[in-house]
């Protein structure tokens, strides 16, 4: 389908990797894969969502369960010794891929939701107080919102949310203002889920540190699509997801700077996480374990370590320039309609997402019709409310693109939207 040259990628060959691409898509839900009426090729266009798992990924599955399947860290015997090895060396491959110092500042959670739960918990209860602001964007995912309000509630903080302009951009000089010796904390999304707006991260950060607060980068988006250095950005955490990058469900990482993470109490308690116990005491394990209670996320640490080594192989400089030239070729085909409203800024300043209306039709009801083309999208509010409030409109249908994604599918979508208009005409 692809020409090769027209991208920074072999397109081809990715797509080799993930079998789940080749399937078709209509038929009875009840038996996936198999139903007699699965006849459309599946366009799979809801990345920022979830990413499909080449095959590399899998095997480092089943290699942990059929080889050496067995718990971290306790043990002495041998399979116990190589399953802490591998899933240490996650953390180090974890590490090198953010830019991290080393492991002590990588802990693995459940997901970028958790990532930011342990921050607001187990900083920000101890931190915050009345006349303390902590300061997001308006584009806040509910994972970093909800959160943040729940603890300014609980410690007499308040919440402060530095606005994004008609054209989809934040505003610096608002952030600006914002920012004062009140501020504590600085949460940020890095790359909108809904808008496809790049926050000036780095920025912020300077902004953040001349008042002595940290700021907390939500990389979900960013992390799995462009090259992300914490040293670059000076960010004092950082949390993504694996599930968004290749990698499987349930497990997420939160960076933190060594010395934050240091002076930090556990937010979980229990095994693994400690030292010594006595009836009366405990002492907490080292660093990233003392965050890490329980038994740890270990087959998706290693399967994490592959999904890094598959992107690294393609390079996140090409990944990067592959979700932005397909964004700019969606958000171009998009906006030739004039009923259809694309959120968010310009085509060449996005990431690699497109969130839309069609005048008229509510975003479920297009969706139910792209899914009737086979073009696997979402529609909703994308976990950001107040956003799509602020945007006047209940929800909207998002395509989002990764590695596998080709041209011809964003052509896809565009046929499946222009059936749409006809019908709702
Ligand atoms: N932050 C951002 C910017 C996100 O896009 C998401 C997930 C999260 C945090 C939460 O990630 P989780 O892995 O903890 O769920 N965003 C989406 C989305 O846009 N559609 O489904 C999940």
């Amino acid at each position: 389908m692809s020409t090769q040259e027209s991208y920074p990628i072999d397109v081809d060959a990715i797509r080799a990797d993930f079998p789940i691409l080749d399937r078709k898509v209509g038929g009875d839900i009840e038996t996936p894969g198999e139903g007699p009426d699965d006849t459309r090729p599946l366009i799979y266009l809801d990345n920022a969502a979830t990413t499909q798992t080449p095959k590399q990924v899998v095997d480092s599955i089943v290699d942990y369960y059929y080889g050496y399947n067995s718990n971290v860290h306790r043990g002495i015997h041998h399979l116990s010794q190589e399953a802490s090895v591998a899933y240490e060396a996650a953390h180090d491959r974890v590490a090198e891929f953010i830019g991290a110092e080393g492991r002590e500042e990588i802990v693995f959670t459940k997901n970028t939701t958790e990532s930011l739960n342990l921050v607001a918990y187990a900083w920000g209860l101890a931190e915050l107080g009345p006349g303390d602001t902590v300061v997001l964007t308006e584009m806040e995912h509910h994972a970093s919102l909800v959160t943040w309000q729940q603890i300014a509630k609980k410690t007499g903080a308040s919440v402060e949310y530095i606005r994004v302009d008609d054209d989809g951009r934040l505003d610096i000089d608002h952030a600006a203002e914002l920012i004062d010796d009140d501020t504590e904390m600085v949460s940020t999304v890095h790359v909108s889920n809904t808008l496809g707006t790049v926050a000036p991260v780095a920025e912020l950060a300077d902004l953040a540190h001349e008042h002595d607060a940290y700021i907390f980068v939500d990389g979900a988006q960013s992390v799995p699509t462009r090259p992300v250095d914490v040293g670059e950005i000076d960010a004092d955490f950082l949390a993504f997801s694996g599930h968004k990058m290749l990698g499987p469900t349930g497990i997420g990482v939160l960076y933190g700077k060594e010395h934050i993470l240091d002076s930090m109490q556990p937010y979980l308690y229990g095994g693994e996480m400690i030292r010594s116990v006595t009836y009366e005491d405990s002492t907490w394990e080292d660093l990233p374990w003392k965050f890490e209670a329980g038994t740890p996320v270990i087959e998706q640490g290693i399967a994490l370590h592959a999904a890094i080594d598959y992107l690294d192989e393609i390079g996140m400089q090409n990944v990067q320039a592959h979700e932005e030239l397909l964004a700019e070729y969606a958000y171009d085909r998009l906006t030739e309609f004039d009923d259809v409203e694309v959120y968010g800024p310009p085509g060449d300043e996005r990431g690699g997402l497109v969130a839309f209306n069609l005048d008229g039709v509510h975003a479920h009801d297009l969706s139910s019709i792209l899914n009737d083309h086979g073009v696997a999208i979402r529609a909703g509010d994308h976990c950001t409310q107040p956003l799509h409030d602020k945007l006047g409109v209940p929800a909207s249908t998002r395509a989002s693109f990764y590695v596998y994604n080709e041209k011809s599918e964003i052509d896809a979508l565009v046929d499946a939207v222009d059936d749409a208009r006809q019908l709702f005409a």
